[in-house]
């Protein structure tokens, strides 16, 4: 009798407990407990999307919520493993280490009336009174920020020592232990009001967002990660890692695995502290490692080169007086506040023996960058970054004597002694340069007109970001006497090279350029401060005598022309068409945002795909703007100076007709390159296949005819090819090449009508007058052109079609058929 009473018994409480397990998927009632030893047990979002348990990272047990196993908060650490996690009946959340009951962490909401609990399916765990939210993970973050997720002024992120702020000004800020600011976010200069009370938010697309109610016209971009707008199904978030760098990262469903597509410190070694104390920040093979000054040193923690580096014998204790350990190439990192205070405009010895004779420093940095300036440090915390590309020198107070690390080569030791012999005489020179300026400068004081220039001269050389100026020797050496050649653009040859610190450049020399050295670096300038995700960046330049180099950032995959016409030998280099509609999305975007969104507007002038390049990702990057003179669209008269620098197939009609240039050629050039991304074949082409005529010709016919099939790339399968798209794609190409530039959309325009958010209007015939008419509208292509009145000619028209015609753009005929 007794044993069916408690069979009863246990079947239905372990009916009751399925039935409370089954609950837990959408609600958790107080008096639910996980297990550390029990990793299987979870508290799951609706869709298993995300869940909450114990997870062991580095043998250390956290509390955290999981999206595939990637933890996106965490609570605890150092728990053993009997720890526990409790929700209890009085509300408040708890994280208990099973053997000693110490509470590692509580969310202190007890007694708030906590009825339940739950994890939404976007990552956010509430706890609730009712329906209201009493506590949730959102307003307690932890490492990192969800789409959805408000970071606002009184939110942090931590990870170790470094933490995440947002300010009043609506500024980032980046933290080592409360104290040093080694990284603000910039703010776009659309935003002058003084904020309220201002928030940041991941967009789903990857756009970091900063909002506030005195903002007019809605958020505002601070950041965009790499794959931005990629419509992938990925859970985009930004993290604080333990290494001190804000990133965005992306991860698709149910890989488990996640991408990195921006960080804050594109260096890491500028991160403060992360080297630990004394140790030195450098780089191998692009790989950010930890050292020591010198053997003078040890590591902290053998196992953890991170956590810096201790005297073996300490300064007090030192046998005999102390001495300067030289370390070539490097500087201590030097960020407010710490960075007024121990300042010294001494040379390089005088800073070493500044240091030296004070009791108080423990160390000094000497920039040799032209300032002069010496910085002291105190007893305290030290970090350093050595690389060949630094021209600073700094000193360690050791015991001696010094033991230097062992060089890495002989050979290397006695280039190092040519390198300080080197230092020497350009200080020595640059010293005699400085008195002699300094003189000048003094008996000048007063003329505007030089300080003017001085000033002008500062901000190109100390902004942030600003190119970096190489020798000519310099880039030979990067190049291997400019030896692998990349590629040949309009404007010179392009070279791969190896920068000091091991990245990969391409290295631009440029031929006939006639201008001075002056409008060469305020064009260099320029181009410098035009960064966007679609534009290729500027790292340096060279300007030395007669030679003018430019060095980009190195693009993995080439230029677009390789991977979209057909050559025999390459038949497997082709793109699927959700890659071509990005790139072609990514020019657009680059495009515009040369046009209508950076400081000087700039109009490219050659626009092909032989300068559209792609990274590793196949990211479109337009290369090469800037370098054609620099157009206002509302002025002409450049007109007169320029020559045609484009290049055939791609000219606007203008260009031949010896009109204004203005941004709508360019417009001109990318309606057939978006062409050709579609078809796979040069708009120029001449084929039996195309009734002998221009393909973009034969192409517009084929769209009449409703024939889009015969236009589209033989490559792609039928199934992968997106038709809303590629329709879409097919008519702004029209209307981009429409031979008047009134009728032709602005690049933004474009972008919206690629995207899908503006209708799309049937183009008309894109050259108006293929049989002998000159009026610049075809009758069918009037009524679209009233109807998108946006672009319509406010101008008179002009034919352009008889110059255009008599300057006779050769048709390039593959076949012997058409002659
Ligand atoms: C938890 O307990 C383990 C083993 O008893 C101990 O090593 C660890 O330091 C404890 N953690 C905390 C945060 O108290
Ligand atoms: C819980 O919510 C109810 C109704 O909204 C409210 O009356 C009560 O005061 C709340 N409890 C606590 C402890 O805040
Ligand atoms: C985030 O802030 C916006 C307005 O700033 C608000 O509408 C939204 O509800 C907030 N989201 C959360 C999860 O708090
Ligand atoms: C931030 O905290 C302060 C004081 O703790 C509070 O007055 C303020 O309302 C909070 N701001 C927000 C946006 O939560
Ligand atoms: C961090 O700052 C605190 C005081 O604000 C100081 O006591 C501590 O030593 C610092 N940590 C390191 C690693 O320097
Ligand atoms: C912002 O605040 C400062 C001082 O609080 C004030 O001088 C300035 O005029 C304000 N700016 C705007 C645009 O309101
Ligand atoms: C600045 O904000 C404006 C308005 O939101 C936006 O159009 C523009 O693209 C932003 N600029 C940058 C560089 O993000
Ligand atoms: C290498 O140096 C160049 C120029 O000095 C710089 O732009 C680039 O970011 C550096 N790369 C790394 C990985 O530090
Ligand atoms: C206008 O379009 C119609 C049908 O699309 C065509 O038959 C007609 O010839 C076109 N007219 C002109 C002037 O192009
Ligand atoms: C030709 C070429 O370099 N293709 C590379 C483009 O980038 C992808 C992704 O990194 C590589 O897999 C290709 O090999």
């Amino acid at each position: 009798m007794k044993l069916t009473t408690s069979s009863v018994l246990l079947l239905l409480s372990s009916l009751f407990l399925s039935l409370s397990s089954s609950i837990s998927a959408a609600e958790i009632l107080p008096g639910s407990t996980l297990y550390a030893s029990n990793p299987t047990q979870s508290w799951s979002s609706p869709s298993k999307t995300f869940s909450l348990g114990f997870i062991t990272d580095k043998l250390t047990r956290f509390v955290a919520i999981t999206y595939n196993g990637i933890p996106i908060w965490k609570a605890g650490g150092a728990t053993d493993p009997t720890a526990s996690f409790h929700f209890l009946q009085d509300g408040n959340l708890r994280l208990v280490n099973g053997s000693t009951g110490i509470v590692v962490w509580q969310s202190d909401t007890a007694g708030r009336g906590v009825s339940s609990a739950s994890l939404d399916d976007s990552g956010n765990f509430v706890l609730k009174n009712g329906t209201t939210s009493v506590w949730s993970s959102f307003d307690n973050p932890s490492d990192t920020i969800l789409p959805r997720q408000n970071f606002s002024l009184n939110s942090t992120l931590r990870s170790g020592l470094y933490d995440l702020r947002l300010l009043d000004t609506g500024q980032l800020r980046l933290r080592w232990n409360g104290s040093i600011v080694y990284w603000n976010s910039e703010l776009n200069s659309s935003v002058t009001t003084n904020l309220t009370s201002p928030s940041i938010g991941l967009q789903p697309t990857g756009v970091l967002t900063l909002s506030d109610p005195t903002i007019s016209g809605g958020p505002v971009a601070v950041v965009y990660s790499s794959d931005y707008a990629d419509v992938s199904d990925v859970l985009r978030f930004v993290k604080l890692d333990s290494d001190g760098n804000l990133r965005i990262y992306s991860s698709a469903r149910g890989s488990g695995t996640q991408i990195e597509r921006w960080a804050a410190v594109s260096d890491q070694c500028q991160v403060f502290g992360y080297c630990g104390n004394l140790g030195v920040c450098s780089y191998s093979n692009s790989t950010p490692v930890c050292g020591c000054p010198s053997r003078n040193f040890d590591l902290v923690d053998p196992k953890d080169t991170r956590k810096g580096c201790k005297r073996k014998a300490e300064l007090e204790n030192c046998v005999g007086t102390a001495t300067m350990l030289q370390l070539d190439h490097a500087k201590f990192l030097t960020y407010p506040p710490e960075l007024s205070e121990q300042k010294f405009d001494v040379g390089i010895t005088g800073c070493r023996e500044i240091c030296l004779s004070s009791v108080a420093c423990i160390a000094s940095t000497s920039l040799a960058d032209g300032s002069g300036d010496c910085y002291l440090k105190v007893p305290g915390f030290v970090s350093t970054y050595q690389s060949p590309a630094l021209p600073s020198t700094s000193f360690v107070k050791v015991c001696p004597p010094v033991l230097n690390n062992p060089p890495a080569s002989s050979g290397k030791a006695w280039r190092l002694r040519a390198w300080i012999v080197a230092v020497v005489v350009v200080s020595t020179i640059l010293g005699l340069v400085l008195v002699e300026g300094g003189l000048w400068c003094w008996c000048f004081r007063n003329s505007p007109k030089l300080s003017a220039l001085s000033s002008q001269y500062a901000l190109l050389e100390y902004a942030s970001g600003a190119p970096v100026q190489f020798s000519y020797k310099e880039l030979q050496r990067a190049t291997k006497g400019f030896k692998e050649k990349l590629g040949a653009g309009g404007f010179g040859a392009v070279y791969r090279a190896t920068l000091a610190n091991r990245s990969i450049a391409a290295v631009k020399q440029l031929e006939g350029i006639e201008q001075g050295e002056k409008q060469f670096r305020m064009e260099v300038a320029t181009i410098s401060s035009t960064h966007h995700l679609n534009l290729v960046r500027l790292i340096g330049f060279c300007s030395e005598g007669r030679h003018r180099l430019l060095v980009y950032e190195f693009m993995k995959n080439g230029s677009l022309d390789n991977f979209v016409f057909t050559r025999e030998d390459q038949s497997g280099k082709s793109l699927n068409w959700e890659n071509r509609f990005h790139i072609a999305l990514g020019t657009a975007r680059g495009i515009t945002y040369l046009h209508e969104e950076c400081r000087d507007c700039i109009v490219h002038c050659d626009i092909k795909p032989e300068n559209i390049l792609l990274d590793e990702n196949y990211n479109a990057k337009v290369s090469d703007f800037g370098l054609a003179k620099l157009v206002n669209p509302k002025d002409h008269r450049y007109r007169t100076l320029r020559s045609v620098r484009g290049t055939r197939g791609y000219l606007a009609p203008e260009w031949l007709a010896n009109l204004p240039i203005t941004s709508k050629s360019d417009v001109y050039s990318y309606g057939m390159v978006l062409l050709e991304i579609v078809s796979g074949r040069r708009n120029y082409e001449v084929s039996p296949e195309t009734n002998c005529k221009k393909f973009s010709l034969w192409a517009y016919e084929e769209f009449e005819k409703s024939n889009v099939e015969a236009i589209i790339d033989k490559r792609f399968s039928s199934h992968e090819v997106d038709m809303e798209q590629v329709m879409r794609a097919i008519q702004v190409s029209f209307w981009c090449i429409q031979e008047q530039p009134s009728q032709r959309p602005m690049m933004g325009k474009v972008v919206q009508m690629l995207e899908g958010i503006i209708e799309i209007e049937k183009p008309p015939a894109p050259k108006a007058a293929t049989e002998g008419s000159v009026s610049g509208t075809s009758a069918n292509g009037s009524s679209s052109v009233s109807a998108l009145s946006t672009f319509a000619a406010s101008a008179p028209a002009r034919s352009l079609s008889s110059s255009f015609q008599t300057a006779g753009i050769s048709s390039y005929a593959s076949g012997k058929e058409c002659r």
